[in-house]
């Protein structure tokens, strides 16, 4: 038995701005499935995030179309959740649509059974729990969910046989501790048995092994942010180029996942340091002649010189596929700044509340310094303000806006009454079919 695992495929997602990265999420996918054929697999995972938002465009659902028509030929069945980016508060995603097109089968709880070859339904309470089926595994597994959701659908996702996989797109705390700073939903106790976890949501690829069971993310398809860069290089005093993170999918053979790489464009992730402008310019020479021509650079400069940053970009825009370029000044003595004596800023007055404000002075004081200082003394103007101020709160306490009785026995439109959730089904809310 073995399987292809593949999480947020981001389709549509025109990274920088730029339609061409979205081409390049749809080319991993397209990778990505060529080569799970090549291997032979028996099913494929997408465990949430095929899309980069819940309503696709036209373009980026053919992009699907295309790449799981090669699974289709191939007669491979496909299970799949919604993740965060493209679940839906409506009854049908874009994943129905598929669906509906003998393309994928979306797993987890709905509102009406579904059946078909590798799908079996199976009612709780009032609504179903849709899972998939091959040969003698498993596949359970449900869309993303907020923590507070997970604690009632978790219990439910029981496998009635031995070999199971759960596909879930959520943040499990323990792979996310390692060295993630990101927030999760369920630790690991929270989760039902099964064979393997397949998870989504974490775009770096994870492996996590406990009790001889995995739970792996496959990461993100392409390079989703700079934490996901091919390259760092870092040039202060010597050029330094460390490898970043690898984009492909894991094969999971009889339950244990190894990471398939596929080939993306490059990412660099680019600091150049130096004091004055000139060895600044000749280090980010040398860089860029060490980059390939169709990657995509994000840089950060730091000079003590003021540089005329556009250049920079013009430079790199020509040399590159892409290219988005910081500057940050560095100084190198800070200069002392004079402190200004308060009195300069401040009047009489104020000094003195001030003084009261830092020190422990009650309240009353405090009170009573503004009262005098407005009320009493000889500033007439002052006096007069605050007379009218005061006028104008009596006015205004007098003559009451009239209640407008009939508005308060209207039911406003738009707002429905919200009733507490009585059963699974009202529990589960938006969403489902
Ligand atoms: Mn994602």
């Amino acid at each position: 038995m073995k399987f292809a695992h593949i999480a947020d495929v981001h389709l549509g997602y025109e990274q920088y701005n730029q339609p061409w990265r979205a081409e390049d999420f749809a080319k991993a996918f397209m990778a990505i499935a060529e080569k799970a054929v090549e291997r032979d697999v028996d099913f494929v995972v997408i465990a949430g995030d095929l899309f980069h938002r819940s309503l696709p465009s036209p373009r980026t659902i053919k992009e699907a179309v295309e790449t799981l028509w090669i699974f289709r030929k191939e007669n491979i069945p496909v299970f799949a959740v919604e993740g965060n980016h493209d679940k839906t508060s409506r009854d049908i995603s874009a994943y129905h649509l598929l669906e509906s097109l003998g393309l994928l089968n979306v797993i987890g709880l709905r509102r009406s059974p579904v059946s078909g070859d590798n799908v079996r339904s199976l009612k709780i309470q009032n609504v179903y729990l849709v899972k998939g089926v091959v040969g003698d595994v498993e596949i359970l597994g449900d869309r993303h969910r907020s923590r507070w959701q997970l604690e009632k659908v978790l219990p439910l996702l029981k496998p009635e046989s031995e070999k199971s996989v759960l596909v879930l797109h959520q943040a499990v705390k323990e792979v996310v501790d390692i060295e993630l700073d990101m927030a999760y939903e369920l630790t690991i106790s929270d989760l039902p048995e099964a064979s393997y976890y397949a998870f989504g949501h974490i775009h770096m690829p994870r492996i996590y092994e406990f009790n001889g069971r995995f739970i792996a993310y496959p990461g993100s398809v392409e390079r989703y942010d700079l934490r996901e860069a091919s390259r760092i290089i870092r040039y202060k005093s010597d050029l330094a180029l460390k490898d970043g993170i690898k984009k492909g999918f894991l094969l999971v053979k009889n339950f244990k996942p190894e990471f398939v790489e596929i080939g993306t464009r490059e990412l660099y992730d680019v600091e150049i340091e130096d004091e004055g402008f000139e060895g600044l310019e000749k280090k980010f020479f040398e860089v860029l002649e060490k980059l390939d021509k169709e990657g995509v650079m994000i840089a950060k400069l730091k000079c003590g010189d003021a540089v005329d940053v556009r250049r920079f970009n013009e430079v790199a825009a020509k040399r590159l596929r892409y290219a988005e370029i910081r500057f940050e000044r560095i100084f190198e003595e800070v200069e002392e700044v004079e402190l200004k004596q308060e009195s300069e800023f401040f009047n009489e007055f104020e000094l003195k509340l001030l003084d009261l404000l830092r020190g422990e002075a009650d309240e009353d004081e405090v009170y009573r310094l503004i009262v005098d200082h407005y009320l009493s003394g000889g500033d007439v103007e002052k006096q007069e303000v605050m007379d009218e101020k005061i006028q104008e709160m009596a006015e205004e306490q007098t003559e009451p806006e009239p209640e407008p009785v009939e508005e308060k026995t209207k039911p406003i439109e738009g707002k429905k009454e919200t009733k507490k959730p009585k059963t699974l089904l009202d529990f589960l809310g938006e969403g489902e079919e």
